[in-house]
């Protein structure tokens, strides 16, 4: 049995249910609709003694870490040896590992500061500083995409989720957003699908 532990409104589990849902694996959500900061799992510490989310058990296998967890979906559940060569995978690679580093260092104070902080609590220098940075890097990304169906090889896979949470919630900030012209033809193709729709649309909060 697959079991995933944690909320739909988390950037990081969104990965792991769209992957999921992708790779029509059959899975038992537990705190789908959970809070922020809790997890109500009974000894949830020993699956994750960080206790955040997600955390995956694949079998008896527990993996915490979005972006592995997602890799090791596609790697156990599809035939993406098949299909893409190791040199594109790690292109993929490449583009999960800057959405988690690079992208999401910005992405924080500005999601955290305009979405989950009272205004008269807000730090408008630290929110504007982050917006400006990451526009420059989501600029980065959207050349990146320039003729490219998707993000590798023109088939859909575990790189265009990682980038498809992060442009849902780029996107749907309230902010000055540069013309992207190349993200938003990608972000047309991939938010169409099932698993962006079930797993990823109305989320933001
Ligand atoms: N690097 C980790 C980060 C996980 C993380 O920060 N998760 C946040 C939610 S997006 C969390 O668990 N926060 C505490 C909570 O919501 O309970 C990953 O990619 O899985």
């Amino acid at each position: 049995m697959i079991e995933l532990f944690g909320r739909r409104t988390s950037i990081n589990v969104q990965k792991v249910s769209w992957a999921l849902c992708e790779l029509n694996l059959k899975f038992k959500w537990h705190e789908e609709n959970g809070q922020i900061g809790k997890v109500n799992v009974e000894n949830y510490e020993q699956i994750n003694p960080q206790l955040i989310v997600p955390t995956l058990n694949d079998n008896g296998i527990i993996i915490s870490q979005s972006n592995s967890i997602v890799r090791h979906l596609y790697r156990k559940y599809s035939n993406i040896f098949k299909t893409t060569h190791i040199d594109q995978i790690a292109i993929a690679d490449q583009w999960m590992e800057f959405q988690s580093t690079d992208l999401q260092i910005n992405m924080t104070p500005v999601f955290w500061g305009l979405i989950r902080t009272a205004p008269e609590d807000r730090n408008h220098d630290l929110i504007n500083k982050n917006i400006t940075l990451l526009n420059d890097k989501f600029i980065i990304f959207n050349n990146f995409l320039k003729d490219r169906k998707f993000m590798i090889n023109d088939i859909f896979g575990m790189a265009d989720i990682t980038l498809g949470v992060a442009t849902y919630r780029y996107t749907s900030l309230p902010i000055t957003h540069p013309k992207l012209n190349n993200l938003e033809e990608w972000y047309e193709r991939i938010s169409s699908r099932d698993g962006f729709i079930k797993n990823i649309l109305g989320t933001f909060s």
